[in-house]
């Protein structure tokens, strides 16, 4: 945990920003795998982490605006917890340290939410990802658990994104940290990329830095020559001269903030038409990252990244006529059907959990809803303290290309033809983290290797 000033202050930064009402903060429980016992591992639901730093399961934090009142619903360890599990630090001391005034034994939560309701006092909840605490809702408040997230507060999530996203020195720090193992593990990666090698041995030797150093895995490593699939999380490939492999992955420190990279290998040398692609997405992702600063829009950000690789595409005969009418369009999407980024923090994809519409766009900035420029999960304006990733990339998908030519999609934009010829070479992404200052982007991921044919 944090000093309990830290949690406090967060705290006292929401109440003031909300104002009054009574704000509760559903902490995960254990999730079964299989069967009761056999569980997920545990993992806290962010926001709790972030108010509260208790990284313990089945808790509700209450902040009780209107009497300036502050405690947590849980039970102390019983029997057998402790006879499975071992000794733990008394919740009770937990609390303390979080710097709140009291545990209240969880099945008093009931009466508690019972009179807040029949006093007609304004309550508050964000909106819930896992079935149990719908149900626990669904108990408490009488809220059919299917519509709980229709109730959820809009102001309560604005506040919470509003100061989650923007980074503490104590934050950027555990960023910082987990970068640095991802570091370490890319090294690996770079030493062990060889012909006859397969998927998931790379992997073994790549997850394997991250256990031996205490922390686990932000969400399942990417790590596959199959970089058209954007989210391939199979490992039995055997890799072979002339492939390109890419690797997203991140891990997560001992208090939940994340790293996010990815790094596209080739086994052996690049083949020409391979450097050419990865110089394109290699110069995208710098013009980004140089757009990247205060004030300016992500959108932004993701045009630039969009026009890089629309007028390199085109140069390499895969587009033809004008580039701007190729952007406004949307054609380009055919090899870069993705976002340039998202928020970084205590989730992967920070504060995804409380509806991007809501953290990533505003009055301003509505989502397009053109397919490419619609998966952009972040587009209002980047702020200090804001840590982002860029990650642009091509790919050339198979089915997506069948699919659009047959459509006849964009046929005065789309060499189909040319695109077709290169079925199986895979993708290429890069992505680094970089952090918002006053007056400069840093890029915070920048001493990881990757890889260059200079
Ligand atoms: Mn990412």
């Amino acid at each position: 945990m944090f000093d309990k000033e830290v949690y406090r202050h967060r705290r006292d930064m929401l109440k003031k920003a909300i104002g009054r009402g009574v704000l509760v903060f559903f902490g995960n429980g254990e999730a079964a795998f299989n069967y009761p016992a056999n569980t997920y591992r545990f993992r806290q639901d962010s926001s709790f982490l972030y108010y509260f730093g208790i990284d313990r399961p089945n808790l509700i934090g209450i902040i009780d605006i209107d009497n300036d009142n502050e405690f947590i619903f849980g039970n102390e360890v019983g029997d057998d917890e402790l006879i499975w599990e071992g000794r733990k630090e008394n919740l009770h001391d937990c609390v303390k340290k979080s710097g709140l005034c009291c545990l209240k034994p969880f099945d008093k939560a009931y009466d508690f939410f019972r009179r807040i309701l029949k006093d007609k006092r304004k309550l508050m909840f964000l909106p819930q990802y896992r079935f149990r605490n719908k149900v626990l809702i669904e108990k408490f408040l009488g809220i059919n658990s299917v519509f709980v997230n229709n109730y959820a507060s809009i102001d309560f999530i604005k506040a919470v994104a509003g100061q989650r996203l923007k980074k503490s020195t104590e934050e950027i720090e555990q960023i910082q940290r987990a970068i640095n193992i991802s570091e370490g593990m890319y090294d690996i990666a770079f030493e062990n990329i060889n012909e006859g090698i397969y998927e998931r041995q790379l992997l073994a030797k790549f997850e394997a830095y991250a256990i031996e150093n205490g922390v686990w895995l932000a969400f399942p490593t990417i790590l596959t020559k199959r970089g058209d699939i954007l989210h391939n999380t199979r490992h039995d490939g055997v890799l072979r001269k002339g492939d390109l492999v890419v690797m997203d992955s991140g891990v997560e420190t001992e208090l939940h903030y994340a790293s996010d990279i990815t790094r596209t290998i080739p086994v052996g040398s690049m083949s020409q038409i391979q450097k050419d692609i990865y110089d394109i997405v290699d110069v995208a992702q710098k013009k980004a990252i140089s757009k990247a600063k205060e004030g300016v829009r992500f959108l932004d950000v993701h045009l630039e990244s969009v026009r890089v690789i629309t007028e390199g595409m085109k140069n390499l005969g895969f587009f033809k006529g004008n580039t701007d009418s190729i952007v406004e369009s949307g054609a380009y999407a055919i090899v870069y059907p993705h976002g340039v980024g998202h928020p970084l923090g205590l989730d992967v994809h920070d504060l995804e959990g409380l509806g991007e519409d809501y953290v990533g766009y505003n009055d301003k900035i509505k989502r397009s809803k053109k397919f490419g420029l619609s998966a952009l999960r972040f587009a209002k304006e980047l702020k200090e303290g804001y840590v982002m990733t860029i990650e642009p990339g091509v790919y050339f998908i198979e089915a997506l290309i069948e699919r659009w030519e047959t459509g006849k999609k964009f046929f005065e934009f789309i060499n189909y033809d040319a695109l077709k010829k290169m079925v199986g070479f895979g993708g290429v992404r890069l992505e680094d983290d970089v952090l918002i200052k006053k007056d400069k982007t840093v890029v915070l991921s920048a001493s990881i290797r990757r890889y260059t044919h200079m």
